[in-house]
Formats: C-alpha cells, sequence, structure tokens
C-alpha cells in the first residue's frame, strides 16, 4: 500500500515529510515513480494527462486542493477510484477573507480612490459606498464561509447551488429547482464559487449577464472554465459589468497578450484567494489512506456522479 505524490508544480518535499510523521508506507514521488503496483493512494495536483491508468492496484486518488476537475477530467481514472478534495477551516475562511475584500473594494469605491491618486485627483463626487446585493453561485464549504462572512459585515446575500440547500440567513435558490432567473434578478455582485463540471462550465456567460441590471460586479474564484471571456468583454462594454475581480483564468498564467491585462474594469490575482496549506492536506491524505486500509469512510469523499 504506497503512496504515489504527483505534483509537477510544486515542491513536494514538506508533503512527503509531513506524511512520515503518519505513515510508514513507502512515499514515490513524480517523476521518480517506480514500483507503479504498489500503489494505492495518489496526491494529485496538475498530474500529467493519463497518467492514472499506470497504477493497477490505485484506489484513491486525492486532490491537493479544493477542486477535483483535473482529476474528474482524466480519462484514464477507473471508475472504481475513490476521489477525496482536501477542505479545511481555514481554507474555506481564507476564501471568505479575498472575497469580502474584493466586495469592499467595489462597495467603497477604493479602486477608483486608487486611480485618483495617480492623477492627484481629489474627486468627492465618486460615489463613496455602493449597494451590494451578493449572490454566491456555489454553495459548498467554500461558498458558506463567504457567505457567513458577508452576512457578518450586514451585506444582503443570497445563494445557487445545483441542489436545493437551506442556509440560516441567506435565501437559496438552486438548479434543480430552475431557480438561476430568479437568482440573478435579486443581485447586483455575483460571486462564482462553482466546482467545474460539465453542467457548470461557461455558466458565466452573455445570456447569465443579461439577467444581471446595469453596473453589476462579478468576482470568479471558481474556476477560470466557467467564465466565457469574451461575454464578459461584452458585458462591460454594454455597462452591465462595472467591475470584475477575477483570480482564476482559462489559462493560467493568463497569457500576455489577453484583453483582461488592459481592461481597467478588471482586476486580477494570480489564482491565490485561497491555497492549501500542504501540512494540512499531507495531513487529512494520510488519514483518508488510513481509513482507506480499515475500509473506514472517506474525508471530503467527492461524489463522481455528479462531479463535488
Ligand atoms: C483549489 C484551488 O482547488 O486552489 O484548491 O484552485
Amino acid at each position: 500500500m504506497a503512496i504515489g505524490i504527483i505534483i509537477p508544480d510544486r515542491d513536494p518535499q514538506p508533503i512527503v515529510s509531513e506524511l512520515k510523521r503518519y505513515l510508514g508506507e513507502e512515499i514515490q514521488v513524480y517523476p521518480h515513480i517506480t514500483k507503479v503496483e504498489t500503489i494505492t493512494s495518489i496526491l494529485a495536483w496538475k498530474q500529467p494527462k493519463g497518467i492514472f491508468s499506470q497504477f493497477p492496484n490505485l484506489e484513491l486518488v486525492s486532490s491537493l486542493g479544493a477542486g477535483v476537475d483535473h482529476i474528474l477530467e482524466d480519462p484514464s481514472l477507473p471508475s472504481t477510484v475513490a476521489v477525496t478534495r482536501i477542505v479545511y477551516e481555514n481554507l474555506g475562511r481564507s476564501m471568505a477573507r479575498y472575497a469580502a475584500g474584493a466586495v469592499l473594494q467595489f462597495h467603497k469605491s477604493l479602486l477608483a480612490y486608487y486611480q485618483c491618486k495617480e492623477k492627484k485627483n481629489w474627486d468627492r463626487n465618486i460615489p463613496f459606498e455602493v449597494e451590494m446585493r451578493i449572490g454566491i453561485m456555489g454553495m459548498g464549504k467554500m461558498g458558506q464561509e463567504v457567505g457567513k462572512l458577508l452576512l457578518a459585515m450586514n451585506f444582503e446575500v443570497y445563494g445557487y447551488s445545483m441542489r436545493p440547500k437551506f442556509i440560516p440567513g441567506i435565501r437559496c435558490f438552486s438548479a434543480e429547482n430552475q431557480e438561476l432567473s430568479n437568482f440573478l434578478r435579486r443581485i447586483n455582485t455575483l460571486i462564482c464559487l462553482l466546482p467545474l463540471t460539465e453542467q457548470t462550465r461557461g455558466i458565466l456567460n452573455a445570456s447569465l449577464f443579461a439577467q444581471l441590471p446595469p453596473n453589476s460586479f462579478l468576482i470568479n474564484l471558481g474556476r477560470g472554465q466557467h467564465l466565457v471571456d469574451s461575454d464578459l468583454i461584452a458585458a462591460i462594454d454594454q455597462g452591465i459589468i462595472s467591475g470584475a475581480y477575477l483570480d482564476v483564468f482559462n489559462v493560467e498564467p493568463l497569457p500576455p497578450d489577453h484583453p483582461f491585462w488592459i481592461l481597467p474594469q478588471v482586476y486580477i490575482t494570480p489564482h491565490i484567494a485561497s491555497i492549501t496549506d500542504s501540512v494540512k492536506a499531507a495531513k487529512q491524505f494520510a488519514l483518508n489512506h488510513q481509513r482507506l486500509a480499515l475500509r473506514k469512510p472517506l474525508i471530503n469523499r467527492i461524489d463522481r456522479e455528479v462531479g463535488y
């Protein structure tokens, strides 16, 4: 029951050292994995596509992050393999602080004041407070943390998820009850925290933007593939979206010639809204590896049918 670590874009050492504190099993790190038949659990992030078919005894693949789209999209993943993700309280809280920061920048027009400073312009005509009716798409653990913090800041908060949810203080709508339009017509600020699935790919598109009031805000913290980039640019041109905070992109790093870099209404951060702590990830993965051996239910196991 050996372990495979396949995280080519990160330093695996902190994870390996941490795993050794909990597990006696052999740990093999990509690209130096030699005994493929011994590996039953893999921790993966941005793994080379097709790699899972090399492991005949694979039982568990854990994402190193909260998203599992990179794993589920890999056609080499056998249908019997359990998939888990790493989520813990502070990851959600960190995401919530990012979302709240972006909301406040729009709410208090802070970005406009930064631009004024560049021109030494003392402008007291900028709206000092913009009304925000905030809708969160994706009411899983992350979405709920974001909602909780925004509620505590006394914002009006709505939620939208694939299946109906009941969350104190947040009026929730669902895809299952076909309530997207009903949700969108109440809000002027949209935060996307959806998982990436076939149903949600490209959901931030022209038809959705057309249902928002003029001068709305978009904060995308899910995946770049939720957004149709050209539709956002058109929505900005049409005055539907007056500010967009984007942390995730269709292509990462965002190519230097992408129009988002020069659009003044678009604010960019390089996929840092909430970063998984290697030590916490290693601990959760080790626990699941042990639970697998004992045939106990796995922590943060996702439903492969629905994709989250
Ligand atoms: C994640 C991410 O899924 O960082 O955790 O995008």
